[in-house]
């Protein structure tokens, strides 16, 4: 029968990891929980196993980007219909996995929901740090263009994929800092996303994986990547053709 994954990414949450799983078998009992450990030097293993969460562990710290790709993979190999990735630091809500499941159910076009921090009215929503909201818009601005509609959270890594997103993500997913390449991946290949208001959480546990100096990294070798996937042909698609996109040039 096919079902509902949770993707959980982890590097170092022994003090999150335990209580996102807990939250999502509360609030998203329809969800199978997988969470990808990056090579851990904590107990974020055991914490998640403790939690009742199948645990994959990787050999090595591979980046948030690699993480994401195994449990596409996973979901991919064992014939899920729906992947959902939720942070294994607890900013994001399990109970607003629902919010995303429902867009995707009523919208059998759209292959990609994202929750967005910046449409949401909770007026107590953590909207990131002010220099983070800075580099934000300059994504947002860059990704609304190309693809022609609204992205207003373009480094959310709160994502909900149909098969097709997850065939795609499988085959090929960006390495790090991968959210907003994984917007325009999307667009290249034909497939739809959308965004949906959901509230986050600020980091209250372990280390962000984005400080001052590589947040400037980032910028600019988001930009860059951002360019070179411009620079690509996108596959050619026939009208009416659904099935999952899995061209060679891939970006
Ligand atoms: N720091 C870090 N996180 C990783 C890595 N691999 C996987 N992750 C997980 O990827 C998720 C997102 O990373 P974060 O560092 O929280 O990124 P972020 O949410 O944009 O940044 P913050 O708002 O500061 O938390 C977290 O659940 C991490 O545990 C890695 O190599 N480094
Ligand atoms: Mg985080």
């Amino acid at each position: 029968m096919p079902g509902k994954l949770a993707i959980v990414p982890a590097y170092n949450e022994e003090a999150s990891v335990g209580f996102v799983v807990d939250e999502l078998h509360a609030h998203a009992p329809d969800f199978d929980v997988l969470v990808v450990d990056d090579g851990s030097t904590d107990a974020t293993s055991r914490a998640a196993r403790d939690a009742g969460a199948a645990v994959l562990r990787m050999p090595f710290n591979l980046g948030i980007g690699g993480t994401v790709q195994a449990g596409y993979q996973y979901a991919l190999e064992r014939d899920y219909d729906v992947a959902v990735q939720v942070d294994g630091d607890g900013q994001h809500e399990a109970g607003e996995v629902f919010t995303l499941l429902e867009h995707l159910r009523s919208n059998p076009d759209v292959d990609m929901v994202t929750g967005s921090r910046f449409l949401s009215i909770d007026e107590d929503s953590h909207r990131s740090t002010r220099s983070r909201r800075l580099g934000i818009a300059i994504f947002s601005r860059v990704l609304s263009l190309v693809t022609g509609q609204a992205v207003t959270d373009p480094t959310s890594g709160f994502r909900m994929t149909n098969r097709r997103g997850i065939a795609l993500f499988a085959r090929d997913y960006p390495h790090d800092y991968p959210e907003v390449e994984a917007v325009l991946m999307i667009h290249a290949h034909r497939l739809r996303s959308a965004e949906v208001p959901v509230s986050m959480r600020p980091r209250t546990t372990g280390v962000s994986s984005i400080n001052a100096s590589r947040s400037v990294y980032y910028m600019i070798k988001v930009l860059l990547a951002v360019l070179v996937g411009l620079c690509r042909a996108r596959p050619v698609v026939e009208p009416g053709d659904r099935s999952p996109v899995v061209a060679e040039s891939s970006i």
